[in-house]
């Protein structure tokens, strides 16, 4: 929020200047799910949370790809036109399309598996997923007409070691943001 990435020390390693940047010895690397998928290829204990098999990978693969490609660019038009200050609240259009996602997201865990790739333990897919989904979450969208992402939210926050400090209060701080600068144009 300071713009402390546009300053020239963090734009000489990432010309793009978005957070998350990771420096690793030798490697820079931006895109958090880039990100995400190398530290658990290259320090994650055994294969379970990016799997090596291709067939479980690519099932993995296909969440990262819809979290960035449907998930997070649908919340962009909703939230980015009010961020931007063009528009002083969502539109219904980009909110019914967000929807949609939710919808598909839903269906897409009826595996009746606990986490998102059809697996019983944590994979990249559910710590990516459900950055997005608490922020959506903690901005006001209710889930309660996905059942199977409500459980699954759920089982998260069980499951990963950290998940309030690590994840939850920033969502939180997130979410604050969203509703008050819609509130604020309401005045
Ligand atoms: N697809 C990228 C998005 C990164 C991104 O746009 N991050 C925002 C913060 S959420 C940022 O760094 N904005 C500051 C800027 O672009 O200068 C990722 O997942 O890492």
């Amino acid at each position: 929020m300071n713009k402390e990435q546009l300053k020239p020390e963090f734009v000489a390693i990432n010309p793009q200047h978005t957070v998350p940047t990771l420096v690793d010895g030798d490697l820079v690397l931006w895109e958090s799910r880039a990100i995400c998928t190398y530290l658990a290829t290259q320090y994650g204990k055994d294969d379970t949370l990016y799997p090596k098999e291709p067939k479980a990978r690519a099932k993995v693969d296909a969440l990262l790809h819809f979290d960035i490609g449907t998930l997070a660019t649908r919340w962009n038009q909703v939230w980015h036109p009010v961020k931007l200050g063009e528009l002083s609240k969502p539109s219904q259009a980009s909110v019914d399309k967000l929807h949609e996602a939710f919808g598909w997201l839903n269906e897409f865990m009826k595996h009746g598996k606990k986490f998102a790739a059809g697996t019983d333990h944590l994979t990249v897919a559910d710590h990516v997923l459900v950055a997005n989904i608490s922020s959506y979450q903690a901005a006001g969208f209710i889930f309660q007409d996905y059942p199977n992402i409500l459980t699954w939210f759920n089982s998260c926050k069980e499951s990963m070691d950290g998940y309030e400090e690590l994840n939850g209060e920033g969502a939180s701080q997130f979410g604050e943001y969203v509703k008050s600068k819609i509130a604020d144009n309401k005045e």
